[in-house]
């Protein structure tokens, strides 16, 4: 049996963990599938108690390195989780090369230290284990006070110990950082891994975040933490809370002077349609050309009044503004969509009216009804986005770039407007069966359910929507995991595309 965290230190190489703390076997084996070099369950902060990390080791041990951090540096803390079937240990508050020299006792049975044979999982197969346990355990004391920064030379130096494992938090709170780290800490971190390194052993560290710990990599720690089970559930959970928090008010909609731009198109037609069923007392429907807005305002000649406007042209939006000084609901929905990718021949044409239409052109719309909003109460403002905001189709490259700039600036228009109390809104819709979809063939939702969604947002005052299965699904994806969302939109690409198109 030979350790694979060993081999990859002595390569070099830097140990990825999770690390966890609920003390729920299920949730570690969760995270074990996932494929880190190993999990640490922590004993020292930890919910886990005898039993239930016999459990998890078991589950985990043929996916993954059971590691353990022990309730302290005793004897009977450290003895009781290598008998559970740790294969790496790492041994908290380690202050002095001679408590280092205990851990080392107590982590190995003689001749080399002083732990005693016994426990299930080592009863296995007790004759192997026994001939293999010594040489087979990575041992790692964390080095977390300012005590510990002083002596990491002498106790890097003490044989048995393969790393300096530090803990951030602590250490901070005992050199007096807490709760930021800072130049001070940094200094201190850094000479704990020059210490390490000097004695020709490793450096570890623990890092909350996945982001930490590609920094910490770099810097040549080997081994860090990925992820965390309780931030895992913590953190997703608030977010789902947050994205999900509704305001109160006046209903934006009901009695509302409403402007709706590209009222011709498919969404804009079905917005209209669902504004004026909803007790909008005006809408103003914008076109580029007035003519295509006919049929749709013959259903209600005296509340719907076609306006030209050209959100490309700033004498059109000029002129519109100036006849609709009555609007409380200005709803940007006028875009283009090129379809194509990056290596289309008009790519970069594609691409500058994607950006003039898309985002210049909701960024001068709203501009321009931003005095016209205050003026009236503030109302609100809507963004008709895209999920592709989110991460790139690369079939529509060049469109979903310029989604995700209408992003962005929704952001800033929300903290710009707030003061003046207007509403803004993203409607983050995925596929939606008009014109300007031709070409893709997964699943389309009809204009009508975003038009729906829209008018249910404004009433429930949310910041950002995302109607549909397709988009739903794609923002709850992201909040997971990313790339899987990135590499799975990749997935639509024809195999040839660049070469074809280009070619
Ligand atoms: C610390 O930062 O002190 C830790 O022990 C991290 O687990
Ligand atoms: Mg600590």
């Amino acid at each position: 049996m030979t350790n694979p965290l060993k081999d990859k230190l002595a390569a070099g190489g830097c140990i990825t963990c999770h690390w966890a703390t609920l003390g729920s076997p299920s949730a570690a084996e969760l995270m074990a599938e996932s494929g880190p070099d190993c999990i640490v369950f922590d004993m020292q902060h930890g919910l886990w108690d005898r039993l239930s990390l016999e459990y998890a080791i078991g589950l985990v041990r043929h996916k993954t390195i059971p590691t353990v951090r022990s309730v302290d540096a005793s004897d009977h803390a450290i003895g009781m989780v290598l008998d559970a079937g740790a294969r790496a240990l790492i041994v908290p508050m380690v202050d002095t090369a001679d408590q280092a020299r205990a851990v080392v006792r107590a982590a190995k049975y003689p001749p080399l230290g002083g732990r005693s044979g016994g426990g299930t999982r080592p009863m296995l197969d007790y004759k192997s284990y026994m001939a293999s346990a010594n040489e087979d355990l990575v041992v790692a004391v964390m080095i977390e006070t300012a005590t510990a920064v002083a002596n990491a030379a002498e106790i890097a130096a003490v044989p048995g110990i393969d790393m300096l494992f530090i803990g951030p938090f602590d250490l901070a709170m005992s050199i007096g950082t807490f709760p930021d780290f800072g130049p001070k800490h940094e200094a201190a971190v850094q000479s704990v891994l020059a210490a390490a390194k000097a004695a020709g052993k490793s450096c570890g560290i623990f890092t909350p975040y996945a982001s930490f710990a590609a920094d910490r990599r770099a810097q040549g720690f080997q081994w860090v933490v990925l992820a965390y089970d309780q931030a895992l559930i913590q953190e997703p959970a608030k977010g789902a809370v947050r994205h999900a928090r509704t305001g109160t008010g006046p209903d934006l909609v009901k009695n509302s002077v409403a402007l709706v731009t590209g009222a011709s198109g498919g969404i804009g037609g079905e917005i209209t349609r669902a504004l004026l069923r909803s007790g909008a007392t005006k809408i103003y429907c914008g076109a580029r050309q007035i003519d295509s807005l006919r049929t749709l305002t013959s259903v209600a000649p005296d509340r719907l009044l076609p306006v030209q406007i050209d959100v490309t042209d700033p004498d059109s939006i000029a002129k519109a503004a100036k006849a609709c000084p009555d609007v409380t609901l200005l709803i940007n929905n006028a875009g283009w969509n090129s379809n194509e990718g990056l290596f289309a021949a008009g790519a970069l044409d594609n691409a500058r009216r994607e950006m003039e239409t898309n985002y210049l052109g909701t960024l001068a719309v709203s501009r321009a009804f931003q005095p016209i909003l205050a003026k009236n109460g503030g109302g609100a403002l809507v963004n008709l986005i895209s999920v592709v905001a989110h991460s790139n189709v690369p079939l529509m490259a060049t469109y979903a770039a310029s989604k995700a700039a209408l992003l962005s600036l929704t952001q800033a228009l929300r903290a710009e407007l707030r003061q003046q109390g207007t509403h803004v809104m993203g409607v983050l819709p995925g596929a939606v069966d008009t014109p300007m979809t031709p070409g893709f063939e997964g699943m389309k939702m009809r204009p009508q359910q975003v038009a729906e969604a829209l008018i249910q947002g404004l009433h429930m005052r949310m910041e950002d929507i995302y109607p549909g299965g397709m988009a739903s699904g794609v923002f709850s994806g992201i909040a997971l995991d990313a790339k899987a969302i990135e590499h799975d939109f990749a997935n639509y690409l024809p195999s040839d595309s660049a070469v074809r198109r280009n070619g």
